[in-house]
Formats: C-alpha cells, sequence, structure tokens
C-alpha cells in the first residue's frame, strides 16, 4: 500500500519552517499533499494560486510533493484522497493547545485517519508566516526565513 500523508495548513506563504516539516515527511512517506485550506480567522495576503505556485516552486526537488486546494473539511478532503496520516509541525507550547483542539476534533470525525506530529528544527521554532509577512511589509530582511521565490511574492506585494 501506497503510504500518503496530507501536510495542511494556510501556508500564507509557505516558509522554511513548514519546508522543514514537508522535507522530513517526503522522507517517510510515499507521498506528502501540500494542503491549502482555509483559515477562517486569518485574512490571506497571498491568493490560493500564488500560494500554491510558491509551494510548487519550493518543493521542486521533492518529487513525492505534490501541492493541492480545498475549501472543505479537512477530514473530507483527507478521506477522498486516501491518506493515512495528517502531518503537522509544532514549534512550542503554545501550539499544543489549538493543535489538540483540532486533533480531537478530526478523530471525532474520523478516527481511522491519524494526526502525527514533528517537532521543528530549533532553527525554525520561532517562524511563522505572520511573523514573515510583518518583516517583509516594513521592509526588513526575510531571506533566511522563506525560499527565494517567496521573498521575491513579498517584496512585490509590500512594493
Ligand atoms: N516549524 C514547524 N512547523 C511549522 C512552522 C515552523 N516554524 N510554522 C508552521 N508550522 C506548521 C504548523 O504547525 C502546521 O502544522 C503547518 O505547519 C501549517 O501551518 P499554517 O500556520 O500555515 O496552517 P494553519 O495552522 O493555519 O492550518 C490550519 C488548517 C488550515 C489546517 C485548519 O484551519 C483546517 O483544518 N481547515 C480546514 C477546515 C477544517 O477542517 N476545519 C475543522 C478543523 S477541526
Amino acid at each position: 500500500m501506497t503510504s500518503l500523508a496530507i501536510c495542511p495548513g494556510s501556508f500564507d506563504p509557505i516558509t522554511y519552517g513548514h519546508l522543514d516539516i514537508i522535507r522530513r515527511g517526503s522522507r517517510i512517506f510515499d507521498k506528502v499533499i501540500v494542503g491549502v485550506f482555509n483559515n477562517q480567522s486569518k485574512r490571506p495576503l497571498f491568493t490560493v494560486e500564488e500560494r500554491i505556485k510558491l509551494i510548487e516552486e519550493a518543493t521542486i526537488d521533492l518529487p513525492n510533493v505534490v501541492a493541492d486546494v480545498s475549501d472543505g473539511l479537512l477530514i473530507d478532503y483527507a478521506k477522498e484522497k486516501n491518506a493515512q496520516v495528517i502531518l503537522r509541525g509544532l514549534r512550542a507550547v503554545s501550539d499544543f493547545e489549538y493543535e489538540m483542539q483540532i486533533t480531537s476534533m478530526n478523530r471525532k470525525l474520523d478516527d481511522n485517519i491519524e494526526t502525527l506530529f514533528m517537532m521543528t528544527n530549533n532553527q525554525y521554532s520561532f517562524l511563522s508566516s505572520s511573523i514573515v509577512k510583518e518583516i517583509a511589509k516594513y521592509k526588513g530582511n526575510v531571506t533566511d526565513l522563506v525560499p527565494e521565490v517567496v521573498e521575491k511574492a513579498l517584496m512585490e506585494k509590500f512594493k
């Protein structure tokens, strides 16, 4: 059986923190789908199409990783794709409560799909899309935080 993990998120935009989880996931699973979903509590800077394009460019060296979009429930998408695993990254204790809530709810909706967590690489534990957008907005340097294509896209948004 082919092992398939969904790596869901807003990815607005994709950062080196996301990429670290995706890259490590791609070594464990036969295939990883990076799923762009809407998070109702966030107002996105990039359109879904822009986010998908940036993910595709940032993961071009990972042949078993694909980007996709869904505007439905994550668990329904995972079922539709026959994924065994939802893969999430954990940065700090502050992530735990939110992750616990969505994991428990997803398990209630379907307990056949397992959510797995990977601890972030220490160097990215402070990194989030929101922080990157704030730095870029005020013309700060984001070179070490996001791939070059994302840096260019941010400069374009905030020029
Ligand atoms: N290091 C490691 N991991 C990181 C880092 C970092 N620096 N930054 C982010 N991550 C991880 C996050 O922990 C997460 O696992 C993933 O990368 C994506 O992060 P974000 O911030 O882009 O995505 P979120 O947290 O906004 O995603 C939330 C979802 C879109 C998954 C959620 O809202 C959802 O499931 N929406 C679909 C509708 C649904 O099913 N809702 C019901 C849920 S019960």
